[in-house]
């Protein structure tokens, strides 16, 4: 006896969104998990996995099967059977996505209210962005630059990101966090590194023709190490003071005032 044809197309759906959604799961998509945001990221992923592939498989399922299964025989040429609205059909369609893309959003939202909340003691470190590199400044070192971003674990830095040409986007894969260098803006991004370690920092907006090699790294070290490496750093800006007077002296004196 035949399977009636949509319980056949339902189930093949069910099966393939089962296995391509696990498999979705399975695998890792991002570096180990090295801020505080990352947890609540790969969570939020997770969940907009769930959401979205049983969805599109199914429909995928549907669509395949129908073309192979409905199709016209040959020497078919009659017209097919004639169809109307159906009211019901359509309003249950346009209410489900909206359910579910408003619970995203609204999860989203709250995740990123929490990702970005601010701590009083955060460590300011300006990023600059250029083709094709990129500088981190620490006020707490005299305004002393590193082409390395060397953050202390276990506090958070707030990184204040600004471009001296094009736009550029700071992303570190293993923190989950990315923001855009816009020309003429200062925008901010808050990172709690958790785990000691060098983690590549790239640029993820296509910036030119050097953009591939716009690769640097975040070492992650322990707090004390962190201070002892800032007085380094900050002993040894006396020397480059020379190069950009203007800009070292004008840090000097914001950190000078508004130490923490
Ligand atoms: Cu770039």
């Amino acid at each position: 006896m035949r399977r009636h044809p949509i319980l056949q197309m339902f189930a093949i759906g069910v099966v393939a969104a089962a296995v391509i959604t696990a498999l979705a799961l399975a695998i890792d998509w991002f570096p180990p998990a090295a801020s505080t945001a990352a947890d609540k990221i790969d969570t939020l992923y997770d969940v907009v996995i769930l959401c979205s592939i049983p969805i599109f498989v199914l429909v995928m399922t549907i669509a395949i099967y129908s073309v192979v299964k409905f199709r016209a025989r040959p020497g078919h040429e009659g017209d097919g059977a004639p169809l109307h609205g159906n009211t019901q059909l359509e309003l249950l369609w346009v209410a489900i996505p909206f359910v579910i893309v408003s619970a995203l959003a609204a999860y989203a939202l709250v995740v990123l209210s929490d990702i970005e909340a601010k701590e009083p003691d955060a460590l300011p470190v300006a990023v600059t962005a250029q083709q094709f590199t990129w500088t981190f400044g620490y006020p707490q070192a005299g305004g002393a630059t590193s082409t390395e971003l060397v953050l202390p674990r276990g506090r958070q830095a707030v990184l204040r990101i600004r471009t001296r040409d094009v736009i550029h986007s700071f992303w570190v894969p293993a923190m989950r966090m990315k923001q855009d260098a816009v020309p003429g803006l200062t925008t901010e991004v808050r990172i709690t590194p958790t785990r000691e370690g060098t983690y590549p920092l790239v640029c993820a907006e296509l910036c030119g023709a050097g953009h591939a090699t716009m690769r640097q790294t975040v070492r992650v070290v322990a707090p004390e190490r962190f201070q002892a490496w800032l007085r380094r750093l900050g002993g040894g800006a006396t020397a480059s003071r020379g190069a950009t007077p203007g800009a070292a002296s004008a840090v000097e004196t914001a950190s000078a005032s508004g130490r923490s």
